[in-house]
């Protein structure tokens, strides 16, 4: 405010309601070659004090509801400004990018062309202005970027009311008093590079599955593999050296997999270019904000572990096989033998069968004599399956139950007697032993000579 724009107001021809909206925009009126100061300059200059001081007060309650409104926005209008931040072409980017607002009934908002300031390597930015009461009071309305390069993301967004956050990010509840300025950043997607390093065993770093999760142990998001056993570096990101996979800031998991008997040992990455490593033993990569990326290696190592086997022989029901008649064979996760003898002494807390494989899917079964019933009763695996899983520093007991069957139906055999009466009739079966006394007694009567008795088997 100053003391000429209050001079104006002495103009008896200017509206006074009209005094704010020319304020500051007007380059000024004159005093004197109006002549509407013809009554004396001592009048004037008290006048415009005290009206200089009215206006000002006048001009501040005017402004109030707007004063978020810069450069003269109006309610209910919202700027939107995209920065598109470096990566590999964001003057391709932000050419390609257009903002969109809708609101809650998906309805888009016509603003107006977006302006582009293009500058290659920084940040360069789109902003689109819609202009003017298009925003109605209570209205949730949303900013969305189309056109955004498949290297690009949203790495964040805020919309403001009045230089306050909504808090709502790139959403918020429409106001047709107030003005809404968004800001939307957009990054190049990073990538992490990745060399698999094998401390131990024979495979080669090709050999594997570099796997990326967003959880531990999760299902992976993203698959590639170390094309060479040469290793990137900070100034030699090289993808004919080691993996890339594209990714997002944030905690992703790596691993590599695909090769029996292998374990993740640990995981050291560091940002690219110049970050310091840091070391998980589970293979959590803490990767930096913005748009650098991370240099990784993966440690992986050859393990082995024992499988025994015992072998718990029941003959309970006049069974005779023994600890030699049952053999032992262990499979891996396709069905191949790896392994496979006897128990060398029969049942537990003794001498075992054993072997030693690398970690893995396992199988263990043992076949016998016919008839003999196989059960596997305990195992150190938690679901005591026959399939199992041999893990890293935990070896694996396998008990197996051989029973014998039960005794077979009863039979016997007889034969009749060489010389016995022709008229007699002998039983087809003569089982009970009374009955055998009793033919043996009539032979003997007879004068057989011969006792014949029926074995019971
Ligand atoms: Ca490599
Ligand atoms: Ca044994
Ligand atoms: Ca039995």
């Amino acid at each position: 405010m100053t003391e000429h724009d209050g001079q104006r107001l002495l103009d008896p021809r200017q509206p006074v309601a009209s005094f704010p909206a020319r304020l500051g925009k007007d380059p000024g009126s004159r005093c004197l070659p109006t002549g509407y100061c013809s009554r004396g300059c001592i009048w004037e200059g008290h006048m415009k004090r005290v009206i200089g001081v009215v206006v000002a007060l006048m001009g501040l309650l005017v402004a109030a509801p707007s004063q978020f409104a810069e450069a003269g926005a109006p309610g209910g209008s919202l700027d939107i400004t995209v920065n598109v931040n470096g990566g590999p072409d964001n003057v391709a980017a932000a050419t390609a990018i257009t903002p969109v607002v809708t609101d809650t009934n998906s309805a888009a908002i016509v603003c107006n062309t977006p302006h582009r300031t293009l500058t290659a390597g920084t940040v360069t930015n789109v902003n689109q202005f819609c202009n003017g009461n298009l925003l109605s009071d209570g209205m949730t309305y949303t900013v969305s970027l189309t056109g955004v390069p498949a290297d690009y993301y949203i790495s964040s967004g805020d919309c403001v009311a009045g230089q306050v956050s909504t808090g709502l990010g790139l959403s918020f509840v429409g106001d047709s008093n107030v003005f809404f300025e968004c800001t939307v950043e957009v990054s190049a997607i990073p990538s992490i590079y990745a060399d698999v390093e094998v401390l131990s065993g024979t495979a080669a770093p090709s050999d594997f599955a570099v796997n990326l999760a967003t959880t531990e142990g999760g299902t992976p998001t993203a698959t590639t593999t170390d094309p060479a056993a040469t290793t990137c570096s900070d100034s030699d990101l090289d993808t004919a050296k080691c993996a890339k996979i594209t990714t997002v800031p944030g905690t992703s998991f790596l691993s590599a997999t695909g090769v029996a008997g292998y374990a993740l040992s640990h995981v050291t990455c560091a940002d690219a270019p110049g970050g310091s490593p840091v070391i998980a033993s589970n293979g959590a990569v803490a990767h930096g904000a913005g748009n650098l990326d991370t240099l990784c290696t993966i440690s992986v190592r050859y393990v082995t572990q024992t499988i025994s086997v015992d072998v718990v022989i029941i003959n309970d029901e006049g069974g005779t096989a023994a600890a030699a008649d049952f053999t032992i064979e262990v499979r891996d996760s396709t069905n191949a033998i790896v392994a496979s003898g006897v128990d060398p002494e029969p049942g537990i807390n003794n001498a075992s069968f054993t072997t030693v494989q690398p970690i893995g899917e396992y199988t263990v079964t043992v076949s016998g004599p016919t008839g003999y019933t196989t059960e596997i009763v305990d195992t150190q695996v938690p679901d005591g399956a026959e399939r199992f899983q041999l893990v890293p520093n935990n070896n694996v007991a396998v008990v197996v139950t051989a029973n014998d069957p039960a005794p077979l139906a009863t039979t016997s055999t007889t034969v009749a007697p060489t010389t016995v009466d022709p008229n007699a009739v002998l039983p087809a079966t003569g089982s009970a032993s009374s009955m055998v006394l009793m033919w043996a007694l009539a032979a003997f009567f007879l004068g057989s000579g011969t006792v014949l008795i029926a074995r019971r088997p």
